[in-house]
């Protein structure tokens, strides 16, 4: 949608209608989406849903009763279907016609979020409790990239006017101010300020993963006596987001609305890799491994641009995904930081595969002159960093996979980060390639023993170069086998095989054969038909 301005100057009559309002004016409409589409004050019972553009950009729905309380704050929701919006609520509390743009009668200011086609705002209505109950007139102006005011005369937008109904304040108020802190990767600890009425009994608390608000009814979580403003949440899971309420127990028959929500994510599980851990890459950049931008080796990363893609393992097509780097901009500074490790148990080591090729294909690349490409630890979960491994002009990988292997031995922290990271420095070199990982392993020193029993598996393929069958030893452990051709294009699948593989139907050329074994773990054989 094309933006532009009138520079038309609209002139505000007063209307012959009973009431006295200015009509707010948005001269380049709402058409475009800068609306309020549907409204919605979920704990008042309220939702006035798709309304779209009004004819004039003012929608007048004084007909429409909202039923609030003096005292209580309600969260609300505006959707629109254009982004950046601003939104503001009034109520002409002193009923003089006017709309004051300041508290107490400014009741609401909040801004849109998200792209075009779920564009919504969320924010919350207070009501001072000094509010005398009666019938008031509620306005609701929204704007697109500035507030609206309440007698608007400018841009993009929309208002709704509403009357709405205060009844006398509760006798028993929601606590205020909730917030969440001391948050792990099982548990957070909420807070609130008391409720301003007396509380007899204690405060209940509601947490969900879901940002769906409870309702009267709505079972608590748990409670804490009057005296506690917080409470802690525990069994929690982590790398998740989670919304929590509070209401006060005033009397054993007299308990509060739930208060506005606080939310806050638990931290990502620090792994103890007992069993072997293995990052594959099949899902990027995998489970609470995160990206980061800029800064070195000292300061650490400085911010929090994406720069690491996926993509096959050295551009093999063969659907073999790792994690990449393509270095070729001099301002690329990109790091990829893994799950956290508990290693104190000791005896660990990390491992991954690693290799360089050109970019977008198979072939050997050299480094750029200052390029770098490291392998890090830190042992304080990522705030200060220590170089394991050096890759750069001297010392640039091949384009056959290469693993490397690293023995923990000094590294026991209980909170052991590594990281990738790759800088294309300042100087311009023409070198276009990228460097891939895959395969990244902590495992125990002592699983030597089985992986050495385990390569005593591995499968032979013969003849190779084959003509029309191509021989697997050890058939039997094999599940299926998948053929794919240079491009990753799956050619042929055999499930069950025998120890001969048909091919006589492929063309001339290089096959990737995956054999998927029993044991759930894969082979892979690269094979040249003649
Ligand atoms: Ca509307
Ligand atoms: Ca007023
Ligand atoms: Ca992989
Ligand atoms: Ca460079």
């Amino acid at each position: 949608m094309k933006k532009f301005l009138l520079a038309n100057l609209i002139t505000i009559g007063t209307f012959a209608f009973a009431q006295t309002y200015c009509t707010p004016v948005f001269p380049n409409d709402c058409s475009g989406g800068d609306m309020i589409d549907s409204f919605t004050i979920p704990s008042a019972g309220f939702s006035h849903l798709d309304t779209g553009c009004s004819q004039g950009s003012y929608g007048d729905y004084i007909n429409q009763t909202i039923n609030l309380n003096a005292g209580v704050s309600y969260a609300f929701s505006v959707t629109h279907e254009y982004s950046d919006q601003y939104v503001r609520i009034w109520i002409d509390f002193d009923n003089n016609g006017t709309f004051d743009d300041a508290a107490p009668e400014l009741v609401a200011t909040a801004a849109s979020i998200g792209p075009d086609d779920n564009s919504v705002t969320n924010g919350n209505i207070a009501i001072p409790a000094t509010v005398t109950p009666g019938t008031y007139r509620m306005r609701v102006g929204d704007r697109f990239n500035n507030e609206p005011e309440p007698c608007n005369i400018l841009g993009y937008g929309e208002a709704h006017d509403y009357t709405v109904v205060i009844g006398a304040a509760p006798s028993c108020l929601a606590p205020g101010n909730l917030s969440s802190g001391t948050v792990t990767s099982n548990s957070a600890v909420v807070s609130w300020v008391a409720s301003t009425s007396t509380v007899g009994v204690g405060y209940e608390y509601y947490y969900s993963s879901t940002n769906t608000a409870p309702t009267a009814t709505t079972a608590a979580s748990g409670s804490v006596g009057a005296s506690a403003l917080s409470a802690p949440l525990s069994a929690l899971t982590p790398a998740t987001d989670y919304y929590v309420w509070v209401r006060s127990v005033c009397s054993a028959s007299d308990k509060s609305a739930w208060s506005l929500s606080t939310s806050f994510t638990t931290e990502c599980a620090v792994i103890v890799p007992t069993t072997a851990y293995i990052n594959d890459f099949s899902t990027f950049p995998g489970n609470c491994w995160e990206q980061a931008s800029g800064g070195d080796t000292t300061t650490g990363s400085t911010d929090t641009d994406e720069w690491w893609y996926d993509g096959d393992f050295l551009n093999a097509g063969d659907g073999n995904n790792s994690a990449k780097i393509n270095l070729y901009y001099n301002e690329t500074i990109a790091w990829l930081k893994t799950v956290p490790f508990n290693l104190s148990a000791g005896g660990y080591r990390v491992k991954f595969d690693y290799g360089v090729t050109e970019y977008s294909d198979t072939t050997a690349s050299a480094m750029g002159s200052d390029d770098v490409v490291q392998f890090l630890v830190s042992n304080d979960g990522g705030t200060t960093w220590a170089v394991l491994q050096t890759w750069n002009a001297a010392n640039a990988p091949s384009n056959t996979s290469t693993t490397y292997s690293y023995d923990l031995t000094t590294y026991t922290g209980a909170n052991t980060v590594f990281a990738f990271y790759a800088s294309d420095g300042t100087v311009i070199d023409s070198e276009d390639y990228e460097f891939f990982v895959d395969n990244f392993k902590v495992e125990s020193t002592t699983l030597a023993t089985s992986e050495v029993s385990k390569a005593k598996e591995e499968i032979k393929a013969y003849p190779n170069p084959f003509t029309d069958v191509l021989n697997i030893s050890k058939a039997d452990l094999v599940k299926s086998v998948s053929v794919s051709d240079v491009s990753g294009r799956l050619v042929k699948t055999i499930e069950t095989p025998s120890s001969a593989l048909h091919l006589g139907d492929l063309k001339q050329g290089l096959y990737f054969i995956t054999l998927n074994m029993k044991d759930g773990s894969r082979q892979m054989i690269k094979a040249i038909k003649k």
